[in-house]
């Protein structure tokens, strides 16, 4: 019978894993051992495990496979909450595989290191934000349980907790047969299909709006097939930005309320039929409206779920619903495309000797993906985030509903680690936080690219309360560190400098660069100027109603 550790690096494999992210520890040390030999899936270590989850989760997202994050006991384990929570709330399936104490130290009486109030005290923990979690104590039912937990991390596309007992490592188990996906009640979908199109046949301006599960189910070119079939405009939330990327002909831009394109704003807002396909209703995708979208006027796809107006039907995968909608939606819909301005993207950065403010950081990048090619990028949160609605729509990671920092430089990190060239947009704020893991990209031969935004404050808490001095963060040279880091670093202000900066960096491989970009303080991005003068005019509304 095959050894445990096997049995479960087989079957993340056969799920959907494509590497692991982690850091070693007492109680893990037997699991990386295997990891190592079994050459199973490649293996990343970083430095901090907030990053392990960070990383994970980006990996996930970008070859929309699983995620896995391999830490030790609580003090590892804990270290990982943060990410895990963020991954629940942006519907990013990472395995998390906990080691843990064996069977026979769990029952010693003594208080074992690393344990928190007891020894289950982190299973419940995660059990708060995982889909579903297994502890796998148990020989005859180890392998199924993995399988169990593994399925849910990819129907439900949500993460998911394993814990691993130590002594459990190269315990023989009972092999058990990966489980078939839950079938799909074909009348309701094909009730629920009827619906939607009929309504978006019966509208005279329907739109799509896309967010992120549209990507976790690797369906985007089918969802592109869709729009082009019923000939229906799709426009992507905040957190969606990125989505449909090679599908211009059918995404407008992304919808960002009176932040955004007026165009795009007055699409969403006046319509009269929206299809959300794998959205999340959150304030961050919708705060921003002037007019808040009409739920007799929406069909909301996400969690396995559709809500029709206001009815509801269970378990419709959203996979499933996207083929049967392309099936029997009837071709060339009744309508032409909607004709809208497509958004212009600022380009033609001045090479002179001019100051750079965050929006100039968008138009040296549209620039130089004009000269080079667009790259897949990551953001943390931050006024680099709303910089990244005014670059180009290429592949973008980021917490944009979470809102958590620290994520840009790790989730960066894991996309070179998967085989591709990333641009990393990052705040000094939080690159203060994760920012010295680019430590490690000279051991894997990673180059990412960084652009580091640095306004020698944090920024996006100063637009709300600008008398606060604590939002004055110092100045840390980060350029400074970056050759003692394994790459490259170099600090620029003017729009001339920015420009070399970049274009040299593209040309230098095997080593990350980062480009250190001196900002001013009290100038946002304009995108971030007019999402807070929104968003402080809903409050105020609010406040007043
Ligand atoms: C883990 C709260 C949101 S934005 C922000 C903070 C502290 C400032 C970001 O500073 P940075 O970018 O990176 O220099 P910028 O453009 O604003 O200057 N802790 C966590 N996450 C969040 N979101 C916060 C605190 C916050
Ligand atoms: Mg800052």
């Amino acid at each position: 019978m095959p050894a445990l550790a096997r049995v479960l690096l087989d079957s993340l494999k056969a799920h959907g894993a494509k590497e692991i992210f982690g850091i070693p520890g007492d109680f893990v040390l037997p699991f990386f051992k295997v990891i190592e030999e079994s050459n199973t899936l490649p293996y990343f270590t970083l430095s901090h495990e907030p990053a392990v989850g960070f990383a994970a989760d980006a990996a996930a997202r970008y070859h929309a496979g699983l995620g896995v994050a391999v830490v030790t006991y609580g003090a590892g384990a804990f270290n990982l909450v943060n990410p895990i929570a963020g991954a629940y709330a942006e519907r990013s399936p990472v395995v998390v595989i906990a080691g843990a104490p064996g069977a026979r130290e769990r029952t010693s009486g003594l208080l074992l290191h690393h344990q928190s109030r007891s020894i289950d005290t982190q299973a419940s923990v995660f059990r708060e934000i995982t889909c579903n979690q297994a502890i796998l104590t148990d020989r005859a039912s180890a392998a199924h349980d993995i399988n169990r937990v593994l399925r849910s991390a990819r129907e439900r596309s949500l993460p998911v907790y394993i814990e691993l007992p130590r002594d459990m490592v190269g315990a023989e188990v009972e092999p058990a047969p990966p489980l078939p996906r839950r079938p799909v009640d074909p009348g309701a979908l094909a009730e629920c299909g009827a619906e939607i199109i009929a309504r978006l046949a019966a509208a005279a301006r329907p739109v799509i709006i896309v967010d992120v599960e549209v990507r976790r189910y690797g369906i985007e070119e089918r969802v592109a097939a869709l729009a082009r079939r019923l000939t229906v405009p799709v426009v992507t939330t905040f957190m969606g930005r990125g989505l449909l990327s090679r599908a211009p002909d059918v995404v407008l831009g992304t919808y960002l309320g009176v932040a955004g394109d007026p165009a795009i704003t007055e699409l969403v807002e006046s319509s009269d039929a929206v299809l959300l396909l794998g959205v999340i209703v959150s304030d961050t995708n919708f705060a921003i409206s002037a007019r808040k979208i009409d739920p007799r006027r929406a069909m909301l796809a996400i969690d396995r779920a559709v809500r029709i107006s206001h009815h509801h039907y269970a378990d419709i995968p959203l996979d499933a619903l996207v083929e049967h909608l392309i099936e029997a939606s009837p071709p060339g819909a009744a309508r032409p495309m909607a004709t809208t301005v497509p958004i212009h993207y600022a380009r033609g950065l001045a090479r002179d000797a001019g100051q750079v403010v965050p929006s100039d950081i968008a138009r040296a990048i549209n620039d130089l993906f004009d000269r080079h090619g667009p790259m897949p990028m990551t953001s943390d949160m931050g006024d680099c985030l709303f910089t990244a609605m005014e670059i180009e729509n290429t592949g973008l990671a980021a917490p944009g509903y979470y809102a958590g920092m620290g994520f840009g430089v790790p989730a960066g990190i894991a996309v070179a680690a998967i085989g591709l060239r990333p641009l990393v947009l990052v705040g000094d704020g939080a690159f203060q936080m994760t920012g010295f893991e680019l430590g490690n990209c000279r051991r894997y031969g990673l180059d990412p690219i960084v652009v580091l935004f640095n306004n020698q404050s944090w920024e996006m808490l100063r637009v709300f309360q600008p008398e606060s001095r604590f939002n004055d963060l110092d100045d840390w040279h980060f350029a400074d560190v970056a050759t003692s880091l394994g790459g490259h670093g170099e600090r620029v202000r003017t729009r001339s400098e920015l420009y070399d900066a970049l274009e040299s960096a593209v040309g230098r491989r095997g080593v990350f660069s980062l480009v250190e970009v001196m900002l001013p303080r009290g100038v946002t991005s304009q995108t971030l100027t007019r999402f807070v003068a929104g968003i402080t005019a809903a409050r105020t509304q609010m406040e007043r109603s």
